[in-house]
C-alpha cells in the first residue's frame, strides 16, 4: 500500500462496488438463458436496404462510414438520452434509442457496396461490462442485442465494433473513404488517423458526402410518408391535451410551462418523444420566435402561440404552429391579423398545388414569394408601409419582412429542418416532387414595443404552420384535421375547454 490514493481511485470515490473473486462467481451463475428466437425483421429494413442502393451508385468504389453517433455527457456522468443522426437512422430503418456507438459501414465491391453494421453487442453475463458499466451494462440500461438478432431485425450483416478500426483503415491508400464526420468523434479520428497515416488526399470529400445524405431524404418513400401521418395525429393529440390544460395554465404564475408539459407528456406517450424543443409563447412572447424558456404567465384575453411537434419512434417528427385565443375566442384585433396569416397560408398551398399545362411544378422557393405578396399587400392596406406593397416586394425593398423575418417553408422528416445540407439547387431552387414533405408557416410578429403599428395590434404574434405531402395531383396538408380558421380553432378551444 502506498499512502498516497491513486487518481483513478480518487474519481471514483463513490464507487461501492463489490470486487471479490466470490462475488464475481456468484453474479455471473444462475441466470436462465435467452430462448435464442430472433426478432422479426422491421417494417423499415427493405426501405433502408433502398436508400443503401440509390447512396451506392452515388459513390462507387468508395468506402463510406455513417456513425450512428456516441452517447452525449449532459453533466458529470449523466447522459442525454440517446438519439441516432438522422443519416443512420435513414440508412439503417433504427429508430427511438438505437445504438449509441454503432456504424454503418458500405464497403466498395465489384458491383456496389457491402453494408455491415458495426455496434457494440449484449456482453455475457461473466463479464465486468454486464454488472458494473452505467453506459453499456445490462443490469444498468437493459439487455442490449446480440449481433444475430440485429442482423435478423435490420438485414444487414452485423460485426463487433472491436472490428470497425481495420474495417476503416484496410487499404486506405486505395480506396476513397468518405464520412459523415458530424455524427461522431471517435469515429471521424480514426477515419482521420486512417487518412493521415497512408497520406490520403481527403479534402473536400466530407461535405458534398453531407449534401448527398441531406439530399437522399428529399423525396419520402411510402414507409416515411406513413410515419409523417403517425407523427402529425399524434401531435394532433399532444394539441388536445395541450389545450384541455388551458384553465389550469392560466392559475400558474407560469402557465406556459404546463401547456408544455401537457403537449410533451403526449409527446412520450405516443411517441418517441419532442422532435424539437415546444414553443409555448402567450400574448407577447409569440413575438419570439425561438420562444422556449416558456415561463411566462398565460393570461385570458390573449393569444398563446404553440409549435411543437410529436417524433414518432422511428424518429420523423411533425411540426406544427397553431395560435389559439386563451378563452376560445378571438377578439377583433387578434381576427385580423390571424385572417392576414390564414390568406397567406392558402396562397402558399394554392402555390404549391399549382401544375402547369406540361406537368411542369412550382420552385419551392416559389411558395415562400406566395405568401409574401399576400402579407405585404395585407400590410399596405392597413397603412403599415413606407412605400406600396409592389415597391416593398422588389428585392431592394422588403419593408414587410419587419413584421416575419424567417422563411416560409423548410423541408420536414428525420430532422425538424430536414435535408439542411442540400445544395440550394436541389433545395429552394429545386422543382416541387411528388413524396416531398415541407411546413408552410406564414406569420406576422407585432411585438409590444412596436412604434410602427397602432396600438391596437401592438403585442399581437400570430403564426400558422401546416405539414405539406407532394402528390401527383397536388399537395396534401397532412395537418389538415388540426382546425386553423377562426371559427373552427374558437369551436376547437371551447368544446375542449367545456
Ligand atoms: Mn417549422
Amino acid at each position: 500500500m502506498t499512502d498516497k490514493q491513486p487518481l483513478e481511485d480518487r474519481v471514483n470515490n463513490r464507487s461501492q462496488r463489490p470486487e471479490s473473486a466470490a462475488f464475481r462467481e456468484f453474479i455471473a451463475a444462475n441466470w436462465a438463458e435467452p430462448d435464442g428466437a430472433l426478432p422479426p425483421q422491421m417494417e423499415a429494413a427493405p426501405y433502408a436496404a433502398t436508400r443503401r442502393e440509390v447512396l451506392s451508385t452515388r459513390f462507387p468504389g468508395e468506402r463510406l462510414v455513417i456513425p450512428a453517433g456516441e452517447l452525449v455527457v449532459r453533466s458529470n456522468d449523466t447522459d442525454y438520452r440517446f438519439r441516432p443522426h438522422s443519416a443512420f437512422a435513414h440508412l439503417t430503418g433504427l429508430g427511438t434509442d438505437e445504438e449509441p456507438d454503432a456504424v454503418l459501414v458500405l464497403e466498395p465491391t465489384e458491383t456496389g457496396h457491402d453494408a455491415t453494421l458495426y455496434f457494440r453487442p449484449a456482453a455475457a453475463k461473466d463479464t465486468e461490462e454486464f454488472f458494473a458499466d452505467s453506459r453499456y451494462g445490462e443490469l444498468w440500461v437493459g439487455v442490449r442485442p446480440t449481433l444475430e438478432e440485429m442482423s435478423a431485425r435490420t438485414g444487414l450483416p452485423t460485426a463487433h465494433s472491436d472490428e470497425l478500426a481495420d474495417a476503416i483503415s484496410k487499404d486506405a491508400g486505395q480506396v476513397q473513404i468518405r464520412l459523415a464526420s458530424q455524427a461522431d468523434s471517435a469515429v471521424t479520428a480514426l477515419v482521420q488517423k486512417a487518412r493521415s497515416e497512408v497520406g490520403a488526399h481527403a479534402e473536400g470529400v466530407d461535405a458534398p458526402f453531407a449534401e448527398a445524405l441531406s439530399e437522399l431524404r428529399l423525396v419520402k418513400d411510402e414507409w416515411e410518408i406513413r410515419q409523417m401521418r403517425d407523427a402529425v395525429n399524434a401531435t394532433h393529440r399532444g394539441f388536445d391535451a395541450l389545450i384541455r390544460q388551458i384553465p389550469r395554465s392560466t392559475e400558474h404564475w407560469r402557465g406556459e410551462r404546463v401547456l408544455e408539459g401537457a403537449f410533451e407528456a403526449n409527446a412520450r406517450e405516443d411517441g418517441n418523444g419532442l422532435g424539437y424543443d415546444t414553443i409555448a409563447a402567450a400574448g407577447n412572447h409569440a413575438n419570439t420566435l425561438h420562444w422556449i424558456r416558456n415561463d411566462g404567465q398565460v393570461r385570458p384575453g390573449e393569444l398563446v402561440l404553440v409549435d411543437a411537434g410529436v417524433e414518432v419512434d422511428s424518429l420523423y417528427t411533425a411540426d406544427i404552429t397553431r395560435t389559439i385565443p386563451v378563452d376560445g375566442t378571438f377578439t377583433d384585433a387578434q381576427k385580423k391579423v390571424y385572417q392576414a396569416v390564414l390568406d397567406a397560408c392558402e396562397a402558399c398551398l394554392a402555390k404549391a398545388a399549382e401544375i402547369g399545362p406540361d406537368g411542369e411544378r412550382v420552385h419551392f422557393r416559389e411558395i415562400h414569394a406566395a405568401a409574401m405578396e399576400v402579407l405585404a399587400h395585407r400590410l399596405d392596406e392597413w397603412g403599415l408601409l413606407p412605400v406600396s406593397a409592389e415597391e416593398s416586394l422588389k428585392p431592394e425593398g422588403q419593408y414587410h419582412r419587419r413584421w416575419m423575418v424567417h422563411g416560409t417553408s423548410h423541408h420536414l422528416g428525420l430532422d425538424v429542418h430536414d435535408c439542411a445540407q442540400a445544395r440550394r439547387e436541389m433545395y429552394l431552387d429545386a422543382k416541387l416532387e411528388p413524396g416531398m414533405c415541407f411546413t408552410i408557416e406564414p406569420a406576422l410578429y407585432f411585438r409590444e414595443d412596436d412604434l410602427a403599428v397602432p396600438e391596437e395590434l401592438r403585442g399581437i404574434g400570430v403564426r400558422i404552420e401546416d405539414d405539406i405531402l407532394v402528390t401527383e395531383s397536388g399537395v396534401e396538408r397532412l395537418s389538415e384535421d388540426i382546425p386553423r380558421t377562426i371559427p373552427a380553432v374558437e369551436a376547437w378551444v371551447q368544446g375542449l375547454l367545456q
